[in-house]
Formats: C-alpha cells, structure tokens, sequence
C-alpha cells in the first residue's frame, strides 16, 4: 500500500458493488459506496428484481475471500439435484454431480444486507443512500449525486466504481468517451415471479433441496426454494404470450396445458391473482468494452456484463469480478495505471464467454428442450462424467464448481463435440461394417442374392453416417431426437439407400 490511502468511490451498493467494498476496505482503501434506493436494511418490502438466486463456486470463492462464506452459507439451502417436472406432472431428479456439489438458494435482500453490514464494520467505510449518479468526470475523478431532497452532491476521489447494473448511470458517462464499444439486446422472453407456499403442515410443497425446472421449449418454470419454506416460481415466456393471457380464464387453460402441477402448488386463486396484478418484467444482455477508464475508473458486475439468466451466473460472475480485481491489485502493488487495463484484459473474454454461454442455453431451451431432452442430456452427461472423470466434465458442472476461466470452459465444451462427433462417426463406420459383412455372409449363404442389394444397404449407412456427421454437435444430433424429425431423418435416408 502507498503512503496515502487510495479513495475511492463505490457507485452501486447492490451485491457486487458491497462485495468489492469489502475487497476494498480490506486492503486499507478509504471507500463511500453511494446507492441510489434508501438503506434496504431499513425498509418493509424491496421491489425489484428476481426474489432468490443461485449461488455457486465462483460466488462463493468471492465472500470466502472476505471471510464471509461461512456465515452466509448458514443461510441457504442447498439444491443438490435438478429436478425435472414433465407434462403429466411426473418428477424426475438428476444429480449436480457429487456430495459437495451443489448450487445453492439465497435471498438476494439477505445476502445484500449482509454485504452492506460486513462493508461498514470497516472502519474507512461510508454509505450515502438515496444517492443517485448524476455524472462524473473521469479526468478529475469528480463524480456527482443527487439525494433524495433534490440536492447534488459533489466529491473528488483517486477512482470510481460503477457496480450500478444493467442500466449503469457510470457506463452511460463512459459512453461519451472514443472507443468505446457497447451492445445491448432485449430478448423476447419476459419473466414473472410466483409463490408457491408452504403446504397445509407448514412444510415444503415440494423436495426441498432441488432446483425444480419445468422445460417446456418456448415456456419454462424453475422454483428455487427459500427459508421460510415456500419457494419463488420464475416463469419464462414470450412477452406476447404474457399479453395475450388477458383474462383469468386464459391463464388458468394455459397452466392446465402446460404446468398443470403447478396449479395446485401456487393455487389457483393465488396464480390468477398474482398472473393479472404483476407486469412480466424484461431480460437485457449487454456486452460493452473497455471496463475501465485510464486510471480512474473501472465497472464491474452487470453495468460491465448484463446477462440473461439462464445458466444463473449472473451475480457470480459479478461477485468473481471481485477476486479479480482484486488478485490485479495485488500483483501490481495497487497500480490502478497498470491494474485497470490489465482488468479489462484479463476479464472481458470471460465475462463475453459467459454471456454468450448464457445466451447459448436461451436459445436452445428455448427451441428443442422438453423435459425428455432435459434428462436425456444431462443423464448421459454425467455416466459420461462416471466413465472418465477426468476428462469428461459436464459444462454445467465446469461453470458452476470450478473457477475455470469461462472462456476456458467454451473451448473445452467444443473439444468435448468433437471428441462426441468423433465417437458417432467410430460407431456409425464400425455399424457400417458390421451390417456390410452381415449382408456379404447372408448374400454368400444365397439369402440375399443380387449385389444390388448390397449396395443399396451400402448406400443407406453412408447416408446416415453423411447425416450424423452434418450434425457438427451433440446439440445438433439431440436436437433431432424430436420423435417426427427423426422419422423424417430415417425415411430420407431410407428413400436414399433404396
Ligand atoms: P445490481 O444487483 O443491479 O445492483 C446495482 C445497484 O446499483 C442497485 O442497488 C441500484 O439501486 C444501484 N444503482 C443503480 N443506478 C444507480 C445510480 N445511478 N446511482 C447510484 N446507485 C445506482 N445471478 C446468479 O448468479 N444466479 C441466479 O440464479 C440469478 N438469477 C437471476 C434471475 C433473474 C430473473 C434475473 C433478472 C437475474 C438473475 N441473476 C442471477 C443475475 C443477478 O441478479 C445479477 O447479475 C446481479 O444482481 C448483479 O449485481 P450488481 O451488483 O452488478 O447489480
Ligand atoms: C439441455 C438441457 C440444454 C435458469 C439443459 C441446456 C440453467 C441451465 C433459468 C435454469 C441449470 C441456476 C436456470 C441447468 C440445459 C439457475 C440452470 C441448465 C433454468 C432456467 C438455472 C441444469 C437459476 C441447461 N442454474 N440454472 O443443467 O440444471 O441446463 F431452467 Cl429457465
């Protein structure tokens, strides 16, 4: 640490803006997080976004880092296994992996208080809420705020920190600035929240320590479960739809078609209620770069990557971004010259493969994944993972109980098709060959007696084999495992061959 103690202001003190506070402190800075909302430890209800969340290896590697783990982890409920609901309300676990793996439940309000909490038992912290971002000058290092009386409130610091989320007022500035690259994309999906109470012995209404997921291809439902043994419904659906479910009696024909087990579970009344009085709210996915700005400013968590959450890494991702600026710190002695640029450096390839991961599984549960393809996938994902432990590790599994660098784990997801194209490629030539000497031995013993035939037959496993090589990817292949493509699939190559 130099002679002087670095300031720094903290704009955002949601989770990830919390968390770096205490990074922060921690190293002897002197930190003002300002937020925009009042003190939430102070307040009846939050609104706001998604009620709990997923907390996996790389959130939890972030609190361990300032000593938090242990506390907030007495505060979660483990989620050992998905669990599968289909059509007919049917429930099917599939293991995460083994014992100690396992993603968690936590209340996001929860785990903010605690954040805040633990950010001012520093003794250099101070907390300004009902502060909002008004503009900075990255230049000088002044930034301002506007309180909740109207007035603004200017300070001067060594750096500022965005850790605003998706629609970062710190971000916005740095978009006045050359070279600055942002992209940002609505998806079509909105989401709704849904409770689902404890049943009538105050009890878990159902297992407890799953994430449950209903696939329904364009819809989807997951329930996370809480402590006070309900569980939040998120359901998944085209903005569309959400509208053109007006009436009471549309939303109960739809839950009876597609989630018919939940009914009971919600409640009807509750489900009709809730459906007609809540706003479906939207999913951005925002890519931007660089993260920092000389040596005076740097955004971490959604104001630097807001995205969709389908594979529940937002907010650790957000909370990694910690660590890692806090291992540059480190290493460069708390040159921000040299520790801000390396940040964007080193963070924007994961926080890009993460998104796009993300996005990745949008699109494809969206398009072909029922509960069927749920558990066919991740069944033979993990008697893969049995069978060579080493090197077969589940993406899942890679994202969520490791720190791989997540543009790592991409690489190894598309070594892992090549290694799946390559065995389907082995056991289509291997089947070729065996049904070839079959016909030879059946055309020698006078069965089959026109080397027409033959060819034929010949030419119907190269058509398959062509085929299953088009597919460039497990996706491809399971994709089509769609009852009527496949039909479709074995009839041309039949029409082919004959
Ligand atoms: P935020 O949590 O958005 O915090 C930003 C803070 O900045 C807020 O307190 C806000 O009031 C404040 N602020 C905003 N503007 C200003 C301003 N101008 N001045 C001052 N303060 C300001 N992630 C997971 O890891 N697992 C999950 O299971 C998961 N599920 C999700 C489900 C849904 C439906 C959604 C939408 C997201 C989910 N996420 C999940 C993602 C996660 O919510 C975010 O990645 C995470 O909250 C990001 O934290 P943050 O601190 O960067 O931003
Ligand atoms: C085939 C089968 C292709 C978030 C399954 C892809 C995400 C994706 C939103 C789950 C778990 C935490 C989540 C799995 C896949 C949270 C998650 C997954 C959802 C939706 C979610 C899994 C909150 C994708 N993790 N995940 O493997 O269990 O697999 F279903 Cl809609």
């Amino acid at each position: 640490m130099p002679e002087t103690k670095k300031h720094v202001a903290i704009c955002g003190g949601g989770l990830v803006g919390a968390m770096m506070a205490c990074y922060l402190a921690k190293r002897g800075y002197k930190v003002d997080i300002y937020e925009m909302r009042p003190d939430i430890r102070l307040m009846d209800v939050v609104r706001g976004r998604s009620i709990n969340l997923a907390l996996s290896c790389r959130g939890r590697e972030a609190l361990k880092g300032v000593g938090l783990e242990a506390e907030i982890v007495k505060n979660v409920i483990p989620m050992r296994a998905r669990m599968i609901h289909d059509l007919n309300g049917k429930r099917r676990p599939i293991p995460y992996g083994t014992k100690d793996q396992y993603i968690m439940s936590i209340d996001r309000r929860n785990l903010n208080e605690l954040l805040l909490s633990a950010a001012e038992e520093y003794p250099d912290v101070r907390m300004f809420f009902s502060h909002k971002l008004i503009s900075c000058d990255f230049h000088k290092g002044e930034a301002e705020f506007r309180n909740e009386k109207g007035d603004n409130i200017r300070t001067q610091v060594d750096f500022i920190i965005g850790t605003d989320g998706a629609f970062s007022a710190v971000r916005q500035q740095m978009m006045k600035l050359k070279l600055f690259d942002y992209q940002q994309v609505y998806i079509p999906h909105g989401y709704m929240e849904l409770n689902i109470p404890p049943n009538n012995n105050n009890e878990f209404a159902m297992e407890a320590n799953y994430l449950h997921i209903w696939p329904r291809n364009e819809f989807m439902m997951i329930a996370l479960p809480n402590l006070d043994r309900s569980f939040t419904a998120t359901l998944f659906m085209p903005f569309d739809m959400f509208e053109s479910l007006d009436t009471e009696e549309k939303v109960m024909d739809f839950f009876k078609e597609k989630f018919p087990d939940s009914i009971e579970l919600i409640g009807a009344e509750e489900l009709t209620k809730t459906y007609m009085s809540s706003k479906a709210l939207p999913m951005v996915s925002i890519k931007c770069k660089p993260y920092h700005v000389g040596n005076k400013c740097v955004i971490l968590g959604d104001a630097a990557h807001a995205i969709v959450p389908f594979y529940g890494q937002g907010m650790n991702c957000g909370l990694e971004d910690c660590i890692v600026l806090n291992e540059l710190l480190d290493s460069y002695n708390d040159d921000l010259t040299q520790a801000l640029p390396e940040y964007t450096r080193m963070r924007h390839p994961d926080a890009t493969a993460i998104s796009d991961l993300a996005m990745y599984n949008y699109i494809e549960m969206r398009s072909h994944v029922n509960s069927t393809m749920f558990l066919l996938r991740k069944q033979l994902d993990n008697i893969l993972h049995k069978l060579f432990p080493q090197t077969w590790v589940p993406l899942y599994t890679m994202v969520s109980f490791t720190r791989t660098r997540y543009h790592e784990c991409i690489s190894h997801r598309q070594w892992q098709d090549k290694i799946v194209n390559r065995g389907i490629t082995i056991t289509t030539i291997g089947a070729g060959l065996g049904v070839a000497f079959g016909l030879y031995w059946l055309h020698k013993s006078g069965a089959v007696n026109s080397i027409g035939n033959l060819m034929k037959s010949a030419r119907l496993i190269e058509g398959l084999a062509d085929w299953l090589k088009a597919g460039k990817s497990l996706e491809a292949i399971e994709a089509t495992k769609d009852r009527k493509k496949w039909r479709t699939m074995i009839a041309n190559a039949v029409k082919q061959g004959t």
